[in-house]
């Protein structure tokens, strides 16, 4: 429970306030514009902005400094929302605040993108930067919404893990105790053997992937929002799931973040009841690739958005039956014809957003893929043993949540709605 703080005005409600009587405001100073025989002072809260007005002498802490104001509620027709304080006591709550190292008061912050993260801890502080992170919270929400209501578990599963789940290249290896281990990847075994005990499974937690290449959609820590469930027939029955909880994402975005919305001036998309879907080769033939090509390229998935907002107005596209050599170990091959797999991706904007697939569910087929694929057996024993304890056939997917706001936002770098981004160069703030 938030403890109530008696008498708060938050700054959205201060149009309501009776004029003429006394309010108490809590934020912080943000802009002081001092001329001849006034101050305005701009106070801005998690809600919005107020404006107060000091008349003659004035001492209000500089921009950014935290305060408490109390004052009258006067009705001006040019104050946002027809009301401002005055005749206010102004009483700062901590230290006078250093000079910003950009101006948050601008409409817009037009700061370099590494200033930007190197600052942060201020820089989210910007009514339009605090935006991008309210979508990504009701993004969080939507998914866990439709997930609680479709009868799944929240699980937690461990961050240090004893082997690669994606594949070896990018792991971390951390000492655990004078042995090797490694920050997982993904909770990708763990979300398995968890069906065996709930049927249906989603975590929402940070993953690891010490990626080599700098690019403008990859971190090495990002937030993976997973998704298995038990008792499939096959991939299309997670396809659908995938397509609910997309939409409940979408829909609590509208419901829970609708100021963020309007103050981006966002074109938030619409899920279709049903998401266009291509099988891998049409989707090569579509992309001007060749048919021998193992995968898609970040070209081809742009063309791939394109094709599916000219063809079907839509910013979503499904790519399934991707090659089974291709996808991870676990994946379902096509039972007619092995060579394709029972996976698939999710395309948004241009971007993969989802992988997902039916997954093996039996043991003999885990002994044989990984005897197949050359990997060793003994870092896999613990999540293949699980299989002969009975798993029902499964399958499962992960949305990249810095991903799905990139893309809502339409922002050129992921880097720019990650609230401190980890990447090759970067660890600090
Ligand atoms: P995959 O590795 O494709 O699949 O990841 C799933 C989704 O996570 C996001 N993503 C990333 N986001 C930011 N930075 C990265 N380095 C990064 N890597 C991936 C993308 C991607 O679509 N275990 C499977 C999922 C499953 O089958 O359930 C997996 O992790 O949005």
């Amino acid at each position: 429970m938030t403890p109530r703080v008696p008498d708060r005005t938050l700054c959205t409600d201060l149009p309501a306030a009776e004029p003429g009587s006394t309010v108490r405001l809590q934020g912080w100073v943000h802009r002081r514009r001092e001329l001849a025989q006034l101050t305005f002072l701009v106070v801005r809260d998690r809600t919005g902005l107020a404006q107060v007005v000091v008349r003659g002498e004035a001492d209000v802490p500089p921009e950014e400094t935290p305060v408490e104001v109390v004052g009258t509620a006067t009705a001006n027709p040019q104050a946002p929302g027809g009301i401002e304080v005055t005749e206010p006591t102004i009483r700062a709550l901590s230290d006078d605040a250093d000079t910003p190292p950009v101006e948050l008061w601008r409409p817009t912050l037009n700061a370099s993108l590494p200033t930007m993260l190197d600052h942060a801890a201020v820089t989210w502080r910007h009514p339009l930067q605090r935006a991008k992170w309210e979508l990504a919270a009701a993004s969080l929400k939507g998914f866990r919404t439709t997930l609680d209501a479709g009868g799944f578990t929240e699980v937690c599963s461990p961050k240090l893990v004893e082997s690669a789940t994606e594949s070896g290249a990018n792991v971390f290896t951390v000492d655990y105790f004078g042995r090797p281990a490694y920050l997982a990847q993904s909770p990708q075994f763990y979300k398995q053997v968890l069906v065996g005990v709930f049927e249906r499974v989603y975590e929402v937690a940070p993953v690891f992937r010490a990626e080599p290449h700098d690019t403008v959609r990859h971190l090495a820590e990002y937030v993976s929002l997973d998704v298995e469930l038990g008792f499939i027939e096959d991939h299309r029955e997670v396809i659908a799931c995938l397509r609910d909880v997309v939409a409940g994402m979408v829909a609590a975005v509208h419901e829970h973040a609708a100021p963020a919305v309007e103050r981006l001036g966002l074109d938030v998309p619409v899920v279709p009841e049903e998401i266009p879907l291509l099988h891998f080769r049409e989707a090569l033939a579509i992309a001007g690739a060749p048919e021998d090509e193992p995968d898609l390229a970040p070209a081809h998935e742009r063309a791939l958005g394109e094709w599916a907002k000219a063809e079907h107005g839509s910013d979503f596209l499904v790519v399934e039956g991707y090659p089974t050599a291709n996808r991870a170990f676990y994946s379902h091959p096509e039972p007619e014809d092995p060579h394709w797999s029972r996976s698939f991706d999710l395309i948004f904007r241009g971007v993969e957003l989802v992988s997902g697939a039916q997954r093996l569910h039996r043991y003999d087929d885990y002994v044989r893929t990984l005897e197949e694929r050359g990997y060793p057996y003994a870092p896999y024993a613990s999540y293949v043993e699980a299989f002969r304890r009975g798993i029902p056939p499964h399958g499962g997917f992960a949305i990249g949540l810095e991903r799905f706001v990139g893309r809502l936002t339409e922002s050129p770098n992921i880097r720019e709605v990650t609230l401190f981004p980890r990447d090759l160069h970067r660890l600090a703030p």
